[in-house]
C-alpha cells in the first residue's frame, strides 16, 4: 500500500499514483443497457458539476455542508482530544480541504494528506493550507481513491485516521459502504479511527426540499451528467429532453435521482443506440440516510468501534469517531 513517486516543495510533499485507465465508454454503455438505466453518480463531477455542487452546498434547503461544518467548527476542541495527538489525517476524496480546515488548529496532525484525483484540487489545496498552517506538512497523493489506495511509504509507520466528511458514505449502496469501509479500516493504523460525516434519517420534506431546491441547482447538477457524457462517450444527448426527478424512498431511507425521459427518443452512445420510453428514468444517484444506530452498526460490521458522535440540535447529520476494533 505505498506510493513512493515523491517531490518535496517546502512543507508539501507530491506523490502521484498512477490513475488505471479504465474504459469509460464501456462502464457506461453498461449501465444504460441495464433493466433500470444507470449512469454512476462519480460521472456527475465535471469542472462544470464540481461547480454546480458548491452552488448545491450554498442552497438554504442543502443543509449537510453547513451543518458538517458547524459541528466540526464547535466541537473541534472536543474532536481533537477524541482523536488524540500526533495522528496523521487521511482525506480520501479531499477536493478543496475546505472542512479539514476548521479541524487543524486544535487538532495539530503530524501530518495531513489529502488523497484526490484531480491534480488542480489538490495543488491548490496544498498550496492554500501551508500558506495558512505553515507548521503542517502534507503529503498530497494524486490518487483515484474509486480504484483502490495506497499510502507514502513513510506514513505507515504512524497512527493513521481517516477523514470522510460530507456523508458521501451515503452515496453508496449498503453492501458497498460496507466495503469501502472495510477498505478505509485496512488503512489505518491498529491504534487509528475514523473520522466521518453522516447525514440522518428526518421528515422526507426537508430532504425533498434539499433535492429539489427552488433556484434548481440540483436539477442542474443532475442534467449536466448528460453533457459530461456526451463529451467522453460521443453521445447525443439532448438534456431538454430529460428532467431532474429526486424523491424519498422511505422504505430503505435513501434519495433517489432519476433523469427522466420526456419523450420517446433513441440517444446514440459510443455508437450505440439506446432507448427510452416517454418517462422512461435513468437512475443517477441514490443519497443514504441513516439513524446513529443504524450508521454505528454498519461501522462495526467494518471493523470498527464506535467511540463517540457529535449531533446538531435538530438531529440534522452526524459526525462519529470510530476507533480500530482490537481483535
Ligand atoms: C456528495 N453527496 C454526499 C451529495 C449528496 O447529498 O448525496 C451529492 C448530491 N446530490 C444531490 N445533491 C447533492
Amino acid at each position: 500500500m505505498a506510493v513512493d513517486d515523491a517531490l518535496r516543495v517546502q512543507n508539501i510533499v507530491h506523490h502521484k499514483e498512477p490513475i488505471a485507465s479504465h474504459d469509460v465508454r464501456s462502464e457506461l454503455l453498461e449501465g444504460l443497457q441495464k433493466q433500470q438505466k444507470t449512469i454512476a453518480p462519480k460521472y456527475f463531477y465535471d469542472a462544470q458539476g464540481s461547480e454546480l455542487f458548491e452552488e448545491i452546498t450554498r442552497q438554504t434547503e442543502y443543509y449537510p455542508t453547513r451543518t458538517e461544518k458547524s459541528l466540526l467548527q464547535q466541537h473541534s476542541a472536543d474532536i481533537a482530544a477524541t482523536l488524540g495527538a500526533d495522528c496523521v489525517l487521511i482525506e480520501p476524496g479531499s477536493g478543496s480541504s475546505e472542512k479539514v480546515e476548521v479541524l487543524l488548529s486544535a487538532l495539530r496532525p503530524k501530518a495531513y494528506v489529502p488523497l484526490e484525483i484531480s491534480e488542480a484540487a489538490l495543488h491548490g489545496a496544498a498550496e492554500r493550507l501551508t500558506a495558512d498552517f505553515p507548521w503542517l506538512q502534507i503529503h498530497a497523493v494524486c490518487a483515484d481513491y474509486s480504484n483502490g489506495m495506497s499510502l507514502p511509504s513513510e506514513l505507515l509507520d504512524e497512527r493513521r485516521v481517516l477523514f470522510y466528511p460530507g456523508s458521501t458514505i451515503g452515496n453508496f449502496e449498503p453492501l458497498q459502504a460496507l466495503q469501502f469501509l472495510q477498505r478505509l479500516r485496512k488503512l489505518c493504523s491498529h491504534d487509528g479511527g475514523l473520522l466521518i460525516g453522516v447525514d440522518l434519517q428526518k421528515d422526507p420534506a426537508i430532504l425533498d426540499a434539499a433535492y429539489n431546491d427552488a433556484e434548481g441547482m440540483t436539477a442542474a447538477f443532475n442534467l449536466n451528467v448528460l453533457q459530461h457524457i456526451n463529451r467522453v462517450a460521443e453521445a447525443n444527448f439532448d438534456s431538454d429532453a430529460f428532467a431532474h426527478q429526486a424523491l424519498y424512498n422511505s422504505d430503505v431511507g435513501r434519495i433517489e435521482m432519476y433523469l427522466k425521459s420526456l419523450c420517446e427518443q433513441s440517444v446514440t452512445v459510443a455508437g450505440q443506440s439506446i432507448e427510452f420510453a416517454a418517462e422512461e428514468r435513468i437512475l443517477t444517484e441514490y443519497s443514504y440516510k441513516y439513524t446513529v444506530e443504524s450508521f454505528q452498526k454498519l461501522a462495526s460490521a467494518a471493523g470498527f468501534t464506535p467511540v463517540q458522535y457529535w449531533t446538531d440540535a435538530e438531529q440534522l447529520f452526524s459526525v462519529h469517531y470510530c476507533s480500530v476494533t482490537q481483535s
